[in-house]
């Protein structure tokens, strides 16, 4: 029995010591997400970001036949790192507006960069947020850090 146990212990060891963000994921992943198309800086690209610049960063969230934007709950919207889900930055200043002209109102969110917390190396932001239903949705984009 010892000699089964001991693997054992050695193997959670291991998980702990070597896989910390898996957690992270799995709370993530917990609930499911409906996945909403957005754009960072919309109309440009690469989307770069100079993490050192006092800015902020525009990202519109777009709407469709699928998703009406007017049922977001902004205070629950965040943009953070791909890999970084805790934290992020809370949205800024928002309006509504179809950016893409297609019927569809969108939001154009505006975050302060430093909030977001990017660093050097990051190739991909998410913005995460909530219904007012309860729903959870993510949309996720490139980005260039500057720095
Ligand atoms: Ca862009
Ligand atoms: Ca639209």
């Amino acid at each position: 029995m010892k000699r089964l146990l001991r693997p054992l212990i050695l193997i959670s060891l291991f998980a702990l010591l070597f896989f910390p963000a898996g957690q992270v994921a799995l709370a993530h992943e917990e609930h499911p997400h409906m996945h909403v198309e957005i754009d960072i800086k919309p109309g440009s690209y690469p989307n770069s970001i100079n993490i050192l610049s006092n800015g902020k960063v525009p990202v519109a969230l777009f709407g469709s036949d699928m998703f009406d934007v007017t049922g977001v709950d902004i205070a629950s919207v965040r943009l953070h790192p791909m890999d970084r889900p805790e934290g992020g930055a809370p949205v800024n200043k928002f309006a509504y507006t179809d950016l893409n002209s297609d019927g569809y109102l969108d939001i154009i969110f505006h975050f302060r960069t430093q909030a977001i917390g990017l660093q050097p190396g990051d190739e991909m932001a998410c913005l995460h947020g909530m219904t007012m239903m309860g729903d959870h949705f993510c949309g996720h984009d490139t980005v260039r850090v500057i720095s």
